[in-house]
């Protein structure tokens, strides 16, 4: 057992945290306030490497593993969660690619996507089919040398922006989950409608629906085989929650380290604020939470450099680290006071982005449910 990051990923880390104090963290509040898309940001960590870390050399990427993703992840979501959805948005797309798609796929849309040339999304969930994911009725039928897809798409980041993608698509209603079926699909095609939508955090991550209406997605663009589809998503989120998991734990060392500076700042009634056990409780929850997120965080990486199977950990993981994250943003939000409740400092703001955490990639109740299904013998987390 070795608990020491090792001097390569330390270098990681630092890179991208010093990226992230000197490109993200200075306009985080300005970003979030209008709203404002970052291409510019989806490509300067494209020329770093952030989206390559977890894809082979020789496909592009340059190997320094999940691990090193999801130190990468964490420090950008510490500057400004929102930002970290765009790495999920590209590495997706590239990770699914990378195992099942064809050497013709890859070599067509794995670049753009690594180096963050082209701007990628994932859309899996419908109006009806959210943590149900084997309940999605968007479909696929097979035309000549096409599929035309129709239905919708809900709740997509980076729908408004997104320049190509994967779709999870019905191709054979009759076998259920077994007819689902994976695309990557060029999103400048006509047949497309994209709406924007708002919600309570994430502002700079722009997020939406998608509506196919005769959208043509050339055969060449099935990814694996038809009916493989489901497969390829549990594989995928696998992955993505992985990288969630992470954004959610640098969001509650960004809460944290709000709460510790302002209880070493602040006095009242004679004393700095840290000095009272109310808030010492908090604090130290705070730290508690967040250290138990980072090593689960850590492990479930690590077992996936290892080549081994992950699910049940990156489900505790990003239970863990969504909680956690919650938990921080509200209780520096108490100890901020009306500080916090302002809009014109971050602790807001890290409230509205935690709470994200508790929905995306899998509820909380969804990865509660993965875990206790195999705790109890039900269903097993870990499968090939
Ligand atoms: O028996 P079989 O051959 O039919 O296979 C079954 C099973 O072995 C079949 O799927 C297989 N399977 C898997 N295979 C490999 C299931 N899980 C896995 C796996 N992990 N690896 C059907 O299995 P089942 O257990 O009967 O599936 P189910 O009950 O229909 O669904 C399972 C579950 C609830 C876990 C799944 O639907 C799920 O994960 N739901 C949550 C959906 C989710 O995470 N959505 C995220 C949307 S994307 C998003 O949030 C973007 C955010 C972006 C960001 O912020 O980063």
């Amino acid at each position: 057992m070795d608990f020491e990051l090792s001097e390569e990923l330390i270098a990681v880390r630092d890179l991208a945290r010093d990226f992230a104090a000197k490109e993200i963290a200075p306009t985080a509040a300005a970003d979030d306030r209008e709203r404002k898309f970052r291409r510019d940001l989806i490509a300067k960590m494209g020329e770093l490497g952030f989206y390559g870390a977890a894809i082979r050399e020789d496909r592009g990427g340059n190997g320094l593993g999940f691990l090193a993703l999801s130190l990468i992840t964490e420090e950008i979501a510490r500057a400004h969660s929102a930002i970290r959805v765009f790495i999920n948005m590209q590495v997706g797309p590239a990770l699914v690619l990378d195992r099942f798609g064809n050497d013709a796929q890859r070599k067509r849309w794995l670049p753009p996507l690594i180096q963050g040339e082209k701007v990628g999304c994932f859309a899996i969930t419908e109006p009806d089919a959210g943590s149900d994911v084997a309940a999605i009725r968007t479909t696929a039928t097979r035309n000549g040398g096409d599929y035309v897809l129709n239905g919708s798409k809900i709740w997509i980041s980076n729908a408004p922006v997104a320049d190509c993608g994967l779709v999870y698509a019905v191709t054979d209603k009759a076998q259920k989950h077994r007819g689902i079926s994976a695309f990557v699909a060029d999103f400048h095609q006509p047949g497309i409608s994209r709406r924007e939508l708002e919600v309570m955090g994430t502002h700079a991550s722009p997020l939406g629906e998608l509506t196919f209406e005769k959208f043509r997605v050339p055969a060449e663009n099935l990814i694996g085989k038809e009916g493989e589809g489901f497969k390829i998503c549990m594989w995928q989120l696998n992955n993505t929650r992985l990288s969630c998991a992470a954004g959610a734990l640098g969001l509650a060392t960004a809460a944290r380290d709000a709460a510790v500076a302002y209880c070493n700042q602040r006095e009242q009634f004679g004393q700095k604020i840290g000095q009272f056990q109310m808030n010492q409780d908090l604090i130290a929850q705070m730290v508690v939470h967040e250290e138990a997120a980072r090593l689960l965080v850590y492990r479930a990486a690590w077992l996936a450099d290892q080549k081994r199977a992950n699910n049940l950990e990156v489900s505790i993981a990003k239970y863990t680290a969504a909680e956690a994250a919650a938990f921080a943003a509200d209780a520096a939000l108490r100890i901020l006071g009306a500080y916090g409740y302002s809009t014109e400092f971050p602790v807001e703001r890290y409230l509205r982005d935690a709470k994200s955490y508790q929905i995306v990639e899998g509820s909380s109740n969804i990865q509660k449910l993965i875990i206790a299904q195999d705790a109890l013998g039900y269903r097993k987390a870990n499968r090939d």
